[in-house]
């Protein structure tokens, strides 16, 4: 697509298209100008090419040798590349282990009694949880098995003789064996990201292919990280189960309190919806309609996944739920939240409040989050609201009418649970014989963030509409379900249209059984970022239901408009389990030759998976679909 056309589509979502138009009316810096500004983004940069590592830089290599072919200091453009990514794949994982270390701090409160506004609300998964950690459960307490489980999750992040738990105890056995045979397997969370650190630096490690493996090591470190926040949250706040809500900017309502809840973590923003009842009184007292909670990116997906709340918006398009006008606070705590929406909040009089001591922004109202003090928190949160929507009340908003219906909600064990109605014995034998007989062709993961620089949502709209028709059963977590949701591919009453005709019956089949009168979702909504450790756990469970391992099974994955560092980390772990993981965007890695030749062919040869890197979404979707059928004739299907 050219650059004036792109210009042109800054998002495909209605919605957002018509909040961009109120913001230039309003002279409104958005995500999508300062991305104008910006251009022409540094070749150098965009390649990998540039390293900032020590103070004798900064030193950039010239991608077609007219310049250096090397650092001040003799690094390659390889070393240089490879060096970069594992950094990335560090920060990735301290952001999603940082959020795992957040639950297990607040279950270790719990347990000690420290805090009352939590509970184990999963007795079941605890005990399960802890079962597979090998602490002992028989005749014990919930919370003396919490203290334990919460102490073990906090061993696994500093350095140890054995495996961290959350990572050796979560793949199949086969899988086990090739992570070993590599020296993949990580030995303590935070060791993993320090040892990144330490290799990265000035005069350290040099060796390409040798930093590549170090980062895949650090990869399944973040698979732990993610594993042990899905984990920790449903104990705390409860397996998701489907429900029906709504997606995109018309969930906000004029007349009501709005309160966007907009970051990552559920130890927050389930506090605040589960006191929003108790709050309802207050709102009606003030001249509204009562308290209307909406989330936004991981958050979003958290509180739809667990209570049926209504996503907003998620992304690059965060600053338009303030554009309407209508926000009268947005609370976040940590990642993916653009220090912009300060200013924005100004301009429409939103009171933007941070929470977390580490994720301050310049012109928000701070405070302070903690678990001992959660419920008072919230409250002060809801009087700063609706004192807020006192003052907006009068004013003209601009909310725009779009929504779409959503069913969200499949955890593994929610899929599983609706397959036994079909099979109680062998609940994953339907599935497994519709890809044996070809009704389901395999399995793709559509996860990650929208970029900037994809008009929004058309990689994600393009690719699982190829995807689906081809009969592929497509599951999806993240901004990336968010895109999907916005776009009507989670509302059941779009299966037969988006869907092939086997893979259509098969939803129809499970639907039926299960009393929903009719078809699941085209598109199952797996939960947040941290959750692709559910679509991990489900490919595990399918392997060791075929026998094989799980770089033999028709299953790939996509970021199609990734942003985050996380995004990088998570496609990582893909590849280390095995998988083809496509990234629709410019990863910077490609200055350096031999890095690409690893990360896109040679890795195969270790782990089984390898990253497919192309920006145009249908010839992405075609490369996904050729390596599905190669999976199928591998296991002569
Ligand atoms: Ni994932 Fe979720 Fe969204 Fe990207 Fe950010 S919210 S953790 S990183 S932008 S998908
Ligand atoms: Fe340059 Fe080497 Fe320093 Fe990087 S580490 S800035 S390549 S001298």
């Amino acid at each position: 697509m050219s650059d004036t056309k792109a210009f042109q589509i800054r998002s495909t979502d209605p919605a957002v298209r018509e909040m961009i138009g109120k913001a230039e009316g309003m002279e409104i810096s958005t995500v999508w100008d300062r991305y104008e500004a910006m251009k022409p983004q540094c070749g150098f940069g965009d390649t990998g090419l540039c390293c900032r590592h020590c103070l004798q830089g900064p030193c950039r290599i010239d991608p077609f040798g007219n310049g250096p072919s090397v650092g001040i200091c003799g690094a390659t453009a390889d070393t240089m590349v490879a060096r970069g990514l594992d950094r990335a794949i560090a920060a990735g994982t301290a952001a999603h282990s940082g959020h795992a270390k957040h639950l297990a701090h607040t279950l270790l409160k719990m347990a000690r009694g420290k805090t009352k506004s939590y509970s184990i609300r999963e007795a079941g998964k605890l005990r399960a949880v802890a079962a597979r950690m090998n602490i002992a459960v028989e005749g014990r307490s919930d919370n003396d098995i919490a203290l334990d489980l919460a102490e073990a999750a906090m061993a696994d992040f500093h350095e140890k003789e054995t495996p961290v738990l959350w990572a050796a105890t979560v793949v199949n056995p086969e899988r086990a064996k090739v992570l070993a045979a590599h020296d993949l397997v990580p030995r303590g969370i935070d060791h993993e990201v320090s040892e990144i650190m330490h290799r990265t630096l000035y005069g350290v490690d040099a060796d390409p292919v040798n930093l590549l493996l170090g980062g895949l090591r650090c990869a399944v470190a973040d698979l732990a990280g993610c594993y042990m926040a899905t984990d920790l949250a449903d104990i705390l706040f409860g397996i998701p189960k489907p429900a029906a809500t709504e997606a995109n900017l018309g969930t906000i309502k004029a007349e009501a309190v709005n309160i966007a809840l907009h970051g990552h973590n559920p130890v927050l923003s389930d506090v605040i919806v589960s006191r929003a009842g108790s709050k309802n009184g207050a709102a009606v007292a003030a001249g509204a309609s009562g308290i209307n909670i909406v989330g936004i990116c991981c958050t979003g997906n958290e509180i739809m996944m667990r209570h049926g709340i209504p996503s907003c918006t998620h992304s690059v398009s965060q600053e338009m739920a303030i554009v309407t006008g209508a926000l009268d606070a947005m609370v976040v705590d940590y990642q993916c939240i653009m220090p912009s929406v300060a200013t924005v909040a100004e301009c429409m009089g939103t009171t933007l409040i941070t929470t977390m001591d580490i994720g301050k922004i310049p012109g928000a109202k701070h405070i302070e989050f903690s678990e001992e003090e959660a419920e008072r928190r919230a409250d002060e949160i809801f009087d700063i609201a609706i004192a807020n929507f006192v003052r907006r009340k009068a004013k003209p908003v601009n909310i725009p009418q779009v929504k779409t219906p959503v069913v969200a909600g499949f955890s593994v064990e929610a899929i599983v649970s609706a397959l036994s109605r079909l099979d109680e014995k062998e609940p994953l034998k339907p599935v497994v014989e519709n890809i044996k007989s070809g009704n389901i062709r395999g399995v793709c993961l559509f996860a990650g963030c929208n970029n900037v620089k994809v008009p929004q949502d058309n990689n994600f709209v393009v690719m699982a509409k190829k995807l689906l028709a081809a009969n592929v059963l497509v599951v999806a977590t993240g901004c990336g379900a968010g895109a999907l949701m916005r776009h009507g591919f989670m509302d059941p009453a779009n299966t037969d249209a988006l869907c092939g005709k086997g893979l259509a019956a098969v939803l129809r089949a499970i639907g039926e059984a299960n009393g929903l009168g009719g078809p699941l979702p085209p598109v199952l909504h797996m939960g947040s970022c941290v959750d692709n450790s559910r679509p991990v756990a489900l490919t595990v469970a399918l392997a060791q239901y075929l026998g094989v391992d799980t770089d033999k099974l028709p299953v790939v994955a996509s970021a199609a408009e990734a942003v985050s560092e996380k995004a990088v980390s998570i496609g990582a772990y893909a590849v280390a389990a095995g998988l083809p993981t496509h990234v629709g965007v410019m990863i910077p890695v490609l200055g350096g030759p031999l890095v690409t030749e690893v990360l896109t062919e040679k890795v195969k040869g270790i782990t089984g998976g390898y990253f497919i890197v192309d920006l145009d979404p249908e010839t992405s979707a075609d490369k996904l679909l050729a390596a599905i059928d190669e999976r199928r004739a591998g296991l002569g299907l």
